[in-house]
């Protein structure tokens, strides 16, 4: 069995990307057996909307500290660049030949995006979802954690597989999603309508890993909640205080309906405290193993090995498609 996934290094990653995607990988790292596990960087993905060079190479960097920071085991699962393995752009080019505009424009998150491009909408932005769907299946991979966001594009990368197969033949798995039943979709802490985003303008609407401890508790302090007062779950009608006891829920492990009875009797200012304390708890010994690990050699010998590990599997994998599509000399 294989998994595989991959985060955006656009900037420090949230609180929404550790409890969506980032926690689930080391979960699923500790707790299943015989499974290749893949992560990566996918700095290709970042390029879709502009980036400052000099913050993406940075951002890179500490986005492979901070999976190992978060927990994963570099001797259980490889990590590497998306860039660093060429045949993702080789297999992304066949899926966006295999897949329709139409379809492509049809994604969300496109339409989410492109509203936003004040310098002009990206042919990559459009065609993004081809690239993802490469990504994915280049491993055969089985199975892919990710945040409820992504499940739209999961869907586009099985239909992509199930047509490329009944057009060439039997060449590509059918991948899973994987999406957490408790924290899928955490929300912005100033509009909690919206999902907590790593490019939101308002800095306070989203809490980043990397953030001073102090700063991340005035965020859950001053994160908005209801006039009722009440610590109950109600996404419709208290999507404020709903989405701080689903942060609340991720961490402690405890349900919502044990959240909601220790709650009873108080005040959201009582509650925030608390979950201000959780939250700091969580994120305080990862951002001392990440000091540790941004400067250290370590890190370049586990891309390395990351690296030439994705490269021996895809480049196995991409020479196969080729010659079934009917491409090049070898048969
Ligand atoms: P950007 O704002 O640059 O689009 P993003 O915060 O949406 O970034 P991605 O790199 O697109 O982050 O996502 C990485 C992973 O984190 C994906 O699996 C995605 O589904 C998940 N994720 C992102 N935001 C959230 C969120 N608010 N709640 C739960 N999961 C999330
Ligand atoms: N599109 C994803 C990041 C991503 C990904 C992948 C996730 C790119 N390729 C392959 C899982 C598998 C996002 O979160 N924006």
């Amino acid at each position: 069995m294989r998994l595989i996934s991959g985060i955006q290094p656009t900037s420090a990653i949230t609180l929404g990307n550790y409890l969506g995607a980032l926690k689930n990988f080391v979960k699923l790292q500790d707790e299943l057996t015989d499974v290749d596990i893949l992560v990566f960087i996918a700095d290709l993905h970042a390029i879709t909307v502009p980036q400052d060079k000099i913050a993406l190479k940075k951002n890179i960097k500490s986005l492979a500290a901070l999976y190992l920071a978060c927990g994963l085991d570099p001797e259980k699962v490889h990590i590497f660049i998306q860039s660093e393995v060429p045949a993702h752009n080789q297999l992304g080019w066949i899926m966006e030949c295999n897949g329709y505009i139409g379809e492509l424009e049809r994604m969300t998150q496109f339409k989410d995006k492109k509203v936003k491009q004040v310098a002009g909408v990206s042919a990559g932005l459009l065609t993004y979802p081809s690239l993802m769907a490469a990504d994915i299946l280049l491993y055969d991979a089985d199975l892919v954690p990710v945040g409820l966001d992504q499940k739209q594009h999961l869907e586009l990368t099985r239909n992509l597989a199930e047509r490329f197969n009944s057009k060439y033949g039997e060449t590509f798995k059918i991948p899973e999603p994987f999406i957490p039943k408790v924290g899928e979709k955490i929300m912005s802490l100033t509009d909690p309508t919206k999902k907590m985003s790593k490019s939101d303008e308002n800095p306070k609407s989203s809490i980043f890993l990397l953030d001073d401890i102090n700063v991340i508790k005035k965020k859950i302090k001053s994160a908005v909640t209801d006039s009722e007062a009440s610590i109950k779950y109600d996404v419709e009608h208290k999507p404020g205080i709903s989405n701080l006891m689903t942060i609340y829920a991720c961490i402690s492990k405890q349900s919502i309906q044990e959240i909601e009875e220790k709650y009873k009797a108080s005040t959201y200012a009582e509650f925030k405290e608390d979950l201000a304390e959780i939250v700091a708890s969580e994120i305080e010994p990862i951002q001392k193993k990440y000091n540790a690990l941004i400067q250290s050699k370590e890190l370049d010998i586990i891309l390395d090995q990351g690296r030439d590990y994705a490269n021996f599997l895809a480049q196995r994998k991409i020479t196969k498609i080729y010659q079934k599509i009917g491409i090049g000399r070898k048969r």
